[in-house]
């Protein structure tokens, strides 16, 4: 039996041509800023998020590290939406590496400009931490894949800008947005100092994210990657991946979008409450056992993650096709009707 694995979209494989771009990449030393296709790449992403300039880093993670090291000193603030993955998914990074607080916004991951305001503590005497950064993630990955709303995001970095601080998007989905909501990556990234975005995610590089700013933030950038261990040498194979991923993997997000869908169209069929509604390429739904759940499903062949007690994701990617979805629909109809127990309650 053939696993249908929904846990991420991080567990796609490199499709044959993207081997052919890897295997026919033109290489060198990166760390001398002598790779030919990583300063293509560089260029290309920068171009395509609307900055000057952008440094290819081996992770998301680190691509978030660097630009809150950029932003910030040691004992500083930063404020960050519910459930933010810089917060909850990164290892404690941020206190580990920038030595700073992170303060979460009200209002789940999609904060407005009133959270903002009403969380700056002005530092007017030794008692208060200056809050020197605003992160926000688009798409919103605890949330369900949720687009933050466009306006409401201007509006929380306008004030965010009003009060003096610097600007970062996790948007290591930030092609999910684009592609759901036609409005240009470059866009959703205009009011933002710094954007991380991932190639290794929906777009089904094996590897490789990048961050994006102004000319002199990325240079600065260049040596906390070094600090961080980032700095990789013939880095073009993977970066190839990541050229071939922007070149042919953003508009076929669509169709990981209609597949999230059609999963919650049938889950909703077979009992199994699904929220939010997915925007993108997520699917939250509530079963009533999670271990007894978890358990059934792999026995089945399904493979989801749960990210709560009684709450699931499943993540559709370019290895999951709209029979995979069907199939995985079966699996999960048969196993809730070996064991009723796993049906959540109405
Ligand atoms: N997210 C992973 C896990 O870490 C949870 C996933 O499977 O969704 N920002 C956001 C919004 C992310 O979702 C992720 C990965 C990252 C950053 C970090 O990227 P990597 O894994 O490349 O460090």
């Amino acid at each position: 039996m053939r696993a249908i694995d929904l846990r991420s979209d991080t567990v796609t494989r490199p499709t044959p041509a993207m081997r052919a771009a890897m295997a026919e990449a033109e290489l060198g030393d990166d760390v001398f800023g002598e790779d030919p296709t990583v300063n293509a790449l560089e260029a290309e992403v920068a171009a395509r998020l609307g900055k000057e300039a952008a440094v290819f880093v081996p992770s998301g993670t680190m691509a978030n590290q660097i630009a809150i090291r950029l932003h910030t000193r040691h004992g500083d603030v930063v404020l960050a939406g519910q459930w933010a993955h810089v917060l909850r998914y990164e290892g404690g990074a941020a206190a580990a590496l920038a030595g700073v607080q992170i303060a979460t916004l009200a209002s789940g991951g999609l904060f407005d400009a009133a959270d903002v305001r009403a969380a700056i503590v002005p530092a007017t005497n030794v008692h208060w931490a200056p809050t020197t950064l605003l992160t926000a993630e688009n798409t919103h990955n605890t949330s369900g894949g949720r687009v933050f709303p466009l306006e409401r995001l201007e509006a929380a970095t306008g004030a965010a800008r009003a009060a003096g601080l610097a600007t970062h998007l996790d948007g290591a989905r930030l092609f999910n947005a684009e592609v759901a909501t036609r409005v240009p990556a470059a866009r959703w990234a205009a009011s933002f100092d710094t954007v991380a975005t991932c190639f290794s995610k929906g777009l089904g590089a094996p590897v490789g994210s990048a961050l994006c700013g102004s000319r002199d933030a990325i240079e600065r950038a260049r040596r906390l990657r070094k600090q961080l261990g980032g700095g990789m040498r013939q880095a073009g194979v993977v970066a190839a991946a990541a050229r071939h991923a922007l070149a042919h993997h953003v508009a076929r997000l669509a169709d990981d979008h209609a597949n999230a869908l059609r999963l919650a169209e049938g889950l909703q069929k077979l009992g199994v409450p699904v929220d939010p509604w997915p925007e993108t390429n997520m699917v939250m739904f509530r079963v009533a056992d999670t271990m007894g759940f978890l358990r059934a499903a792999n026995e089945r062949g399904v493979l989801v993650l749960p990210v709560d007690p009684g709450r699931f994701r499943a993540v559709t990617h370019l290895d999951v096709s709209a029979e995979d979805v069907d199939e995985a629909l079966v699996r999960i109809g048969a196993l809730l009707d070996a064991d009723p127990g796993l049906r959540p309650r109405a």
